[in-house]
């Protein structure tokens, strides 16, 4: 396996002034002519002669440097590199490669998705359209041509404007596209279809008038409002917050079915999974809108945030992608419930990023080395990418953070930079010294900060104490102590105020954070006369395990009266957890399950509260997950667990039957749906109360009459997701039957209705396997590869994990399936193996077994081997 390493980093040999591409679509293969101009780079000082290009999978045609043509002895094409030596300081290269989208099933480079020609170009599939300097920090104008059949490829597109159109001879037809701003190849885009185009026009604060397009296939054209309006709400948004204005005059989305993560912000041609762009209100649940409003943010965001200021490298990833994903969060945060945006973040962050953090794959956001950069596309780079750009945020200051932003986008207009650019202007704005805090860009794990009090009623004094630490991670055995900020209140119990902490040196009263830069730390509070009750790491102001133990009357206490809405949500979560893991000690000795009246108790007042949302109660009483839970607990026995949390949610479903159908019955009304915070807040909580009383077996009625009454996807998904975790065989096969029958036209409810059987908790693996048979079902459309095979390994525990390995061996067996068509997809399908050591001795050594398996595959992908290689080290 070939590592790339950041400290190899060389400046590129060569720039280029001009890339003009010609693609001739024909039924079995497509030509590429390119024509590049290339000069010396004139930061390289050795003056370099060779030329190097990456090409994969191409058909050489010809190759020619000044118009004369290359022959095999003037270069050397070994592992991805075309090697041109002794070429001049400025030439014109030009190569004619031939391709066959038809056969491409990585679906990288350009493939063929349900008749429609269209790339993905991120991060390293230029390489495989033609010869080029495939690296970001090589960027170039783009003038492309395309030339199809008429009937089949009336739509042709390309990044930029349309420079010209016409007819050809044979029914072919030609467009010429042409990008003004210099890009790197990663941000080339093409299309070739028959689609229709939904439109609009944005005008900016400038006065300039956008065209806003829309491309889906005709049959979908009902399904794009909802897109067009989030990119819409999106250019203002980024006007408004940001200052950041659009620069072309036109803006195209592509929806494309086969498609190997959600959408890619190609310069001013985006192309969309289609499930992140169609929506309507019958096929659409309210996760789905929220979700499909952010990424369409999230791509258009990128404008600015990774396409006018571009990654140097790819080490440099989280530069665009947690920039981008803190912009496209707190979008979601200012258009709805910005509390609930943040409780949702942090749920994600704390199950799945922890666990990569803390897993075999553990990588800082921005790594040292990769062999496969697609497998750096991680919730690492992105969502904990996103906490570090929010921890700026957090230690500046809206203000003074909008001013770095400012300053970055200003300074790096047109280049390709680092992240240390990026902290080095938050630096420079705030006059803070972030040369500790740049250490969380390159120290991998999450750190721990236990808290120690003490409280003498004699001396009226208080002290906290910090101590942090971090768990070593593959090849960082010692951490430095990392600069973290910890938003913090002290509250006063009696008369529910703010201690004043003006005096503590390393409190900065503007922000109310305590930054915490030292192993230990300590804080002294003199003459209080009661113990203050103290609200810690606010907001999660910082990715980090916060340990305090502390009497769970205070977490009652912080639940009940915290004014921080997050912290609110984290005291009732603290209190389920320890009631949990307490638990789970006594059922993995045998012994029987108690229910803790006082969680009860809790719960209930909750539920009692008038001051809060029903979004909030919704949170709030949610236990916490499977997944969560399996990482607080040592080599965990899932049988254990998930009976644990079955006999948990009974009781909890039991003791407040009356209060779960009482809400149930006053949310479940017939009010006409519209996606907004205040109804979507209702449908979670009428979602949470029917899920504990789905515990209590007699409601089954309720759950088939919301199903046939619903009038929504949300309540129809919840419904479908309550039925197929029922045993009621016949039933459940009726509904599934039916839904089919209805929606069968419609690819997202099909992915949708995938989806939800294969997490049910009565679906066997065997029941899986007949999924994989349906008509709907294709191994090659990575959606549906995701419904089903992802759904399974990652949402359905208890079957997944069966204890004689049937899970593990058949989730092996499709990895190496994909390994040969797909090898992204299935190299992500890997990470439900990678986590062996979280679980008990037999499931782990049948995990191993399956990675051996995988792991003797003679023709495995760089991709999955790299995965494999690591877990196994
Ligand atoms: N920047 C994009 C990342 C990406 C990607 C997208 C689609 C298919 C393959 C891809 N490889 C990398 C998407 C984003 O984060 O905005
Ligand atoms: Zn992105």
């Amino acid at each position: 396996l070939n590592t790339i390493y950041l400290k190899d980093y060389t400046a590129p040999s060569f720039l280029i002034e001009k890339t003009t591409l010609t693609f001739e679509i024909f039924p079995e293969y497509t030509l590429v002519r390119s024509h590049i101009l290339f000069s010396q780079n004139p930061l390289r000082t050795d003056l370099p002669t060779q030329l190097d290009l990456f090409g994969v999978d191409l058909e050489i045609v010809s190759l020619s440097i000044d118009s004369i043509e290359l022959s095999d002895k003037h270069y050397t094409w070994v592992d991805e590199v075309l090697c041109i030596k002794n070429v001049p300081t400025n030439f014109l290269f030009e190569a004619v490669t031939k391709i066959y989208p038809d056969k491409n099933t990585s679906l990288e480079g350009l493939y063929l998705s349900n008749g429609m020609y269209c790339t993905q170009c991120e991060a390293e599939g230029f390489r495989k359209i033609t010869f080029y300097p495939d690296r970001p920090d090589v960027m170039s104008e783009f003038e492309t041509r395309i030339e199809a059949d008429l009937n089949d490829y009336p739509t042709l597109l390309s990044n930029g404007n349309l420079l010209d159109s016409g007819e050809l001879e044979n029914n072919r037809h030609f467009a010429v596209w042409q990008d003004p701003f210099k890009k790197p190849c990663y941000l080339f885009a093409l299309v070739a279809g028959d689609l229709d185009v939904k439109e609009d026009v944005f005008t900016t604060v400038e006065g300039k008038k956008v065209e806003l397009k829309i491309f889906v296939e005709s049959h979908n054209m009902h399904k794009t409002e909802f897109a067009m309006q989030s990119l819409i709400r999106s250019m203002k948004w980024d006007e408004e917050r940001f200052g950041r204005v659009y620069d072309l005059d036109l803006f195209m989305i592509v929806a494309v079915d086969h498609f190997n993560m959600g959408a890619m912000e190609n310069k001013g041609l985006n192309i969309f999974n289609s499930a992140l762009v169609l929506a309507d209100e019958a096929t659409t649940t309210d996760a789905g809108f929220e979700r499909i409003e952010s990424v369409i943010g999230h791509e258009y965001f990128h404008n600015w945030s990774g396409n006018r200021v571009t990654c140097r490298d790819w080490f440099q990833l989280s530069l665009k992608e947690g920039f981008t994903v803190f912009r496209d969060s707190e979008f979601t945060a200012d258009l709805h419930d910005r509390a609930v945006k943040r409780i949702d973040d942090v749920k994600l962050l704390k199950t799945m990023q922890f666990a990569e953090d803390a897993g075999p794959m553990a990588h800082p956001i921005r790594p040292s080395s990769y062999v496969e950069i697609n497998n750096f596309y991680t919730l690492t780079v992105y969502e904990k990418g996103a906490e570090v750009v929010r921890m700026l945020h957090t230690l500046l200051g809206e203000t003074t953070f909008r001013k770095g932003s400012d300053l970055y986008f200003d300074r790096f207009d047109g280049q390709a930079v680092t992240t240390e650019d990026f902290v080095v202007c938050m630096q420079e704005v705030s006059g803070l010294n972030l040369d500790q805090f740049q250490r969380w860009y390159n120290q991998a794990g999450t750190p721990i900060v236990e808290v120690f009090e003490h409280f003498d009623q004699a001396s009226g004094k208080y002290t906290l104490k910090f101590k942090q630490s971090c768990p070593p991670s593959i090849n960082q055995p010692e951490k430095l102590a990392f600069h973290i900020p910890i938003k913090m209140a002290l509250m006063n119990k009696a008369d529910q105020t703010h201690l004043d902490l003006t005096a503590i040196d390393e409190f900065d009263m503007d922000t109310q954070v305590y930054h915490l830069t030292q192993d230990e730390q300590m804080i002294t509070f003199e003459n209080l006369t009661s113990k203050p009750v103290a609200s810690l790491l606010r907001d999660f102001s910082a990715p980090v395990k916060l340990v305090f133990d502390r009497p769970k009357v205070e977490f009652a206490y912080l639940l009940a009266n915290d004014d921080n809405s997050f912290n609110q949500f984290e005291a009732g979560q603290s209190l389920m957890q320890s009631h949990l893991l307490e638990q789970y000690s006594i059922l993995a000795k045998g012994g029987e399950y108690q229910m803790d009246s006082d969680l009860i108790d809790a719960m209930q007042s909750v539920l009692a509260h008038d001051e809060l949302s029903d979004a909030k109660k919704a949170a709030i009483l949610t236990l916490p997950n499977f997944s969560y839970l399996s990482d607080q607990i040592d080599q965990v026995d899932v049988d254990v667990l998930l009976n644990l949390l079955k006999q948990c949610k009974t009781q909890i479903a039991k003791a407040l039957e009356q209060q779960w159908l009482d809400n149930f019955n006053a949310l479940n009304d017939s009010v006409e749906y519209a996606f907004v915070a205040s109804q979507v807040g209702k449908r979670s909580f009428k979602a949470l109360c029917l899920s504990y009383l789905s515990y209590l077996g007699q409601y089954s009625g309720l759950i088939t009459s919301l199903y046939e009454s619903a009038s929504n996807m949300t309540d129809r998904s919840l419904a479908l997701n309550l039925i197929a975790n029922s045993n009621n065989k016949n039933q459940k096969q009726a509904i599934n039957a039916g839904f089919y029958e209805k929606w069968k036209q419609d690819t997202q409810m099909v992915e949708q209705w995938l989806s939800i059987q294969s997490r049910g908790e009565s679906t066997s693996i065997a029941d899986i396997k007949a999924l994989m048979q349906h008509e709907s079902f294709d191994i090659k459309t990575p959606n549906k590869v995701r419904s089903v095979i992802g759904s399974f390994a990652m949402g359905n525990p208890l079957h997944f994990h069966a204890k004689d390995g049937s899970g593990y061996e058949f989730l092996a067996d499709q990895i190496l399936v994909l390994n040969e068509l797909n090898p992204q997809i299935a190299s992500r399908l890997c990470a439900a193996l990678t986590h062996f050591k979280r679980y008990d001795e037999n499931r782990k050594l049948k995990m191993i077994d399956q990675l051996h398996r995988i792991d003797q595959c003679k023709s495995l992908s760089k991709d999955v081997k790299e995965i494999v290689t690591r877990s196994l080290q």
